[in-house]
């Protein structure tokens, strides 16, 4: 298919909150810099399913953008019609003039956080966060022609998150693009395009010393082995052995938190949901070391108690814990998540996407008393240079992604995986496409 459009099958997003459609859609071949990458497994996240959610578009027009402020609720990066997804693996199918790091037929993640290795934000060795495709991935189009790559019948159909991975086929930019060992499952390591590493690598949990090694030192066998061994990860982690840690919200984001706070020594991961259904996920009950037990060690569900849930976690770990992470994307929680945090040195990291138009808030004092309020986008991640290295880890047994893995269903079956998403049963639901 090379140079030429390609019709597939793709789940279209024609309105928000309106069910996915599964119909053919002609994805063009990609212009310089860019990779198509046939899909062969992608998973939701519940961002896929914020935005779907979404109510008005951003875009549709200046009366509708004023009327967002009425509207709080939707995500303004959210266009329609689009192609969802962001959690996949394939293999590329070809790719643009200029594209020297993957070639047609190596296995990849589509990552929604791209790396250039070359923006202010790449070299300052302080964020994950780049800045070279950012403008266009948050509008739906590719950034060199500010247009779509997807099509029906002529009618251009918005990009999502610079992934769209809910299509047999998408394109993506170079920079987006993570080539991983051909020999790991897809099936499995979609995951590591969002959420397990998110949770997992939460910050302070498990930071990487920079320099980020290249892919080509990785491929070379050095870097993460030279300057990163697994027991400096440990070591230079923020949780310390012996810190207690307030996951809020134990989907997948949650228990990869609980996962790396636990490998990080943690004496006590206290889990907090609503659904109590929840903990003996979380923590497997009668089998401490069995490979569901993502490390929760005492579960609190905020219903079972009248008081505010800060003062019973407060009253709980006598003045609070060392380190709370938001996995859920409710602002309250996220305050609670602050004020539970040990006055001093208390730390709270917000993973969680809050719909739009939503705040933060709490007393000053909070702050003034020595808490800390953090967030983080991928866990801290540089994509392209450690999606790589998280497969590795994954192929040598030392981070978990199976046990996320709830459901698998087929890309026809989309609405029905959104369905158990909602229902509350599902951490991952992963579709063949
Ligand atoms: P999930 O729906 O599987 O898990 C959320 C959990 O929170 C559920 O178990 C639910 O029962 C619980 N919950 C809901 N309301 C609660 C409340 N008021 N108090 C306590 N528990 C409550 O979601 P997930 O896939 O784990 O994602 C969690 C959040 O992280 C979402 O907002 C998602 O968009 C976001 N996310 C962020 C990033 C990032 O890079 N920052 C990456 C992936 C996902
Ligand atoms: N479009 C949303 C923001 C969504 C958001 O915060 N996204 C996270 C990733 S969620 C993955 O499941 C993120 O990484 N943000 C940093 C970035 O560059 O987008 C909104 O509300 O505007
Ligand atoms: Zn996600």
């Amino acid at each position: 298919f090379q140079g030429q459009i390609i019709t597939c099958k793709a789940a279209i997003a024609w309105e928000p909150n309106k069910p996915l459609v599964i119909q053919d859609v002609q994805v063009a071949p990609p212009q310089a810099g860019e990779v198509r990458i046939k899909i062969l497994f992608t998973a939701l996240c519940h961002t896929d399913a914020y935005t779907w959610s979404g109510k008005l578009s951003f875009r549709s027009s200046i009366i509708l953008w004023s009327a967002i402020h009425l509207l709080p609720l939707q995500d303004p990066e959210g266009l329609f019609p689009c192609i969802l997804g962001h959690e996949a693996a394939g293999i590329v199918e070809s790719v643009g003039e200029g594209v020297t790091e993957v070639q047609p037929g190596d296995h990849v993640i589509p990552c929604y956080q791209a790396e250039c290795r070359e923006c202010k934000f790449c070299k300052s060795g302080k964020t994950n966060l780049c800045g070279k495709v950012r403008a266009a991935t948050g509008v739906g189009v590719m950034m060199s022609d500010r247009k779509s790559r997807f099509s029906i019948n002529g009618t251009p159909i918005y990009h999502f998150m610079g992934t769209s991975t809910f299509s047999q086929y998408t394109v993506v930019h170079d920079v987006s693009v993570a080539k991983i060992d051909p020999k790991a499952p897809l099936e499995k390591v979609c995951l590591l395009g969002c959420g397990v590493p998110t949770g997992s690598n939460s910050e302070d949990c498990l930071i990487m010393k920079f320099p980020i090694p290249s892919v080509v030192e990785l491929a070379n066998g050095q870097g993460i082995q030279g300057s990163i061994s697994l027991g400096a990860v440990w070591n230079t982690a923020k949780v310390e052995p012996g810190s207690i840690v307030a996951v809020f919200g134990l989907g997948t984001v949650g228990l990869a938190v609980a996962e790396g706070a636990k490998a990080a020594g943690a004496s006590r991961i206290i889990g907090i949901d609503i659904d109590s259904k929840k903990f003996e996920r979380g923590t497997s009950l009668t089998l401490p070391y069995s490979p569901k037990n993502f490390g929760v060690s005492e579960f609190v569900n905020p219903k079972d108690h009248e008081r505010p849930i800060q003062q019973v976690l407060v009253d709980l770990t006598d003045g609070g814990v060392d380190f709370s992470f938001e996995c859920i994307g409710n602002v309250s929680v996220m305050r609670a998540a602050l004020e539970c945090c040990h006055k001093g040195w208390g730390t709270s990291v917000i993973l969680g996407v809050a719909a739009s138009g939503q705040e933060i808030s709490t007393r000053p004092f909070q702050l003034v008393t020595g808490r800390t309020w953090k967030g983080t986008a991928f866990g801290g991640f540089k994509s392209r240079s450690q999606v790589p290295w998280l497969v590795e880890k994954y192929m040598k047994k030392e981070i978990k992604v199976d046990e996320y893995i709830t459901h698998t269903l087929t890309l026809g079956d989309i609405n029905k995986a959104f369905d158990l998403m909602h229902e509350g049963n599902c951490l991952r639901c992963v579709l063949e496409v």
